[in-house]
């Protein structure tokens, strides 16, 4: 039997509880105290491979349907969402530990992404082009693409295949997602929650789910030539695994990689502003976010008034460190051991390096993989290699730069491999302007005023460099699950050639 708290989550969410395989099942343990959850039946490669079948012919269907009515099944599926809002909330916060509140929050995005979705649906179109022949009409038609496959990571274990599978319905496509296995319980139920939408409409297999724990599966669904749209979020590590075999048979790739996000405070700065994002951004959700912050720049002249805010704000936290159920608590568990070593290597190697641990530093003692939320103070004037290190953990470190030099720190802020997430605090339009120009940020967000994470669904969300340059979410990050056809028509009666070639 699955622990009673997922039994009892799962009735509230009016679904059944997955069986208990026992022995030899997919474990899936509370992060917050080690006890076992569920131990879960998984996919082979067979079982795996059969559901895209299953995902290819429910695209043949699904392409067919008026758009607008797709985007009818992701409202109801929204709707859905809503009602379950609290039960799936409840299971993010326990499967992976995040807090109570942030885990409503990407229940929110999921329901926020439905909505987006759904009028988008209404909206997809193309451009009506000039064409330089007479009698030539052109135009760009977008047509469904087809199965998509969704990778998903462990951080956000249910927003992420949202984003791709919301957009992806109302383009036609069908969604074959592999959630992270230490997230199965959610894909468990987001799948069977939302399914029956799908069902009821006659497009039950549009969505199929993949729960695997061995790299041979996840290897045959990249590499099926069915699948033309690869979506993966996760590692630097794991993108560097998909992307060539994606490549090697030349269809599309949707990153959303690593960051090692900073924010710049300059001397106009609002402190108690920027004090307030660096603490969200760098400990909220354990620093467990690909967004969050990990690096600050701050101007010389305001470093020790900002460490004067920062440091206060962390022994706060460190006592608000504990179960994410109780909303009191706003640091709960890093995901596993693994994390927890991870965070405390990375700790002792900048101490060693000449940082200064100026708050936490320390994994918790006894059950669950707590670590304090831990400020380092950096030399300046002097690269600090470590800082160009992502450690999925909530380790910040800052830095100063010399007055005047906001160059200098946003070279600092680019001098990373990844690409995602920027901001800076300032009053000065002067340095906004500087961090918009071309020799600005170059991630692909960047922020005046708020912090590195909780982007909107709205904005087209990811990045650039090892970041793996994808585009999810909003705007028209659409576009990357539909094919353009580039479309011309002849109403004259005579076959004028384009670039004036005479062929009599
Ligand atoms: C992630 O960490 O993979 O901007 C996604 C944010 C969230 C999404 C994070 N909306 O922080």
């Amino acid at each position: 039997m699955a622990s009673t708290e997922i039994q009892n989550i799962f009735a509230e969410l009016g679904l059944t509880p997955p069986a208990d395989v026992g022995e030899g099942g997919l474990v899936i343990k509370d992060p917050s105290n080690g006890q076992t959850l569920a131990r879960l039946a998984t996919h082979d490669e067979d079982a795996a491979l059969a559901m895209v079948d299953k995902a290819q012919a429910a695209f043949k269907k699904l392409r067919n349907m008026p758009g607008p009515k797709r985007g009818e099944l992701v409202r109801q599926m929204g709707e859905m969402l809503r009602t379950h809002k609290e039960g799936l909330s409840k299971l993010v916060c326990a499967e992976v530990g995040k807090g109570i509140e942030e885990a409503r929050g990407e229940v929110q995005e999921m329901i926020d992404i439905c909505d987006f979705a759904t009028g988008l649906s209404r909206t997809l179109g193309g451009r009506t082009l000039m064409s330089e022949r007479d009698g030539h009409r052109m135009m760009e038609l977008w047509q469904p693409l087809g199965v998509v496959l969704c990778i998903s990571a462990f951080n956000f274990p249910v927003a992420v295949w949202s984003w791709n599978a919301a957009i992806a319905f109302v383009c036609g496509d069908s969604v074959v997602w592999k959630p992270s296995p230490k997230a199965a319980l959610c894909g468990i139920a987001v799948h069977e929650l939302l399914k029956p939408v799908l069902e009821k409409a006659g497009h039950g297999d549009a969505m199929q789910l993949v729960l695997e724990r061995d790299v041979k599966v996840a290897e045959a669904l990249v590499d099926d030539a069915r699948i033309p749209l690869v979506s993966a979020t996760g590692s630097c590590a794991m993108g560097r695994k998909v992307y060539p075999r994606v490549a090697s048979r030349l269809a599309r790739c949707l990153l959303e990689l690593g960051g090692n996000n900073a924010i710049i405070v300059d001397k106009t700065a609002n402190l108690d502003l920027a004090a307030h994002a660096i603490a969200f951004g760098a400990a909220g959700t354990a620093g467990q976010r690909c967004t969050s912050t990990r690096r600050v720049f701050v101007e010389a002249a305001v470093a020790d008034a900002l460490m004067g805010k920062l440091e206060p704000a962390y022994r706060q936290l460190s006592e608000r460190i504990g179960d994410p159920r109780d909303s009191a608590n706003l640091i709960g568990p890093l995901i596993d051991e693994q994390a927890v070593a991870a965070f405390t290597s990375a700790v002792e190697r900048a101490a060693a390096a000449g940082g200064d641990v100026r708050a936490g530093g320390k994994a918790l003692e006894g059950d669950g993989n707590f670590v304090q939320p831990t400020l380092v103070r950096v030399p300046d004037g002097q690269p600090f290699p470590l800082m160009a290190e992502e450690t999925f953990a909530p380790i910040l470190y800052v830095q100063a730069f010399p007055d005047g030099g906001l160059d200098e720190a946003i070279a600092s802020q680019n001098s990373v491999e990844q690409g995602l997430s920027s901001a800076i605090f300032t009053d000065s339009v002067r340095a906004v302007e500087r961090f918009y120009s071309p020799d600005g940020s170059d991630c692909g967000i960047a922020n005046v005023n708020l912090g590195t994470s909780g982007a909107e669904i709205g904005g087209a969300f990811g990045g650039e460099k090892e970041t793996g340059g994808g585009r999810e979410a909003g705007s028209d990050a659409w576009k990357s699950y539909m094919r353009r056809q580039t479309c011309t028509i002849n109403g004259s009666d005579a076959l004028p050639l384009a670039q004036g070639i005479k062929w009599e």
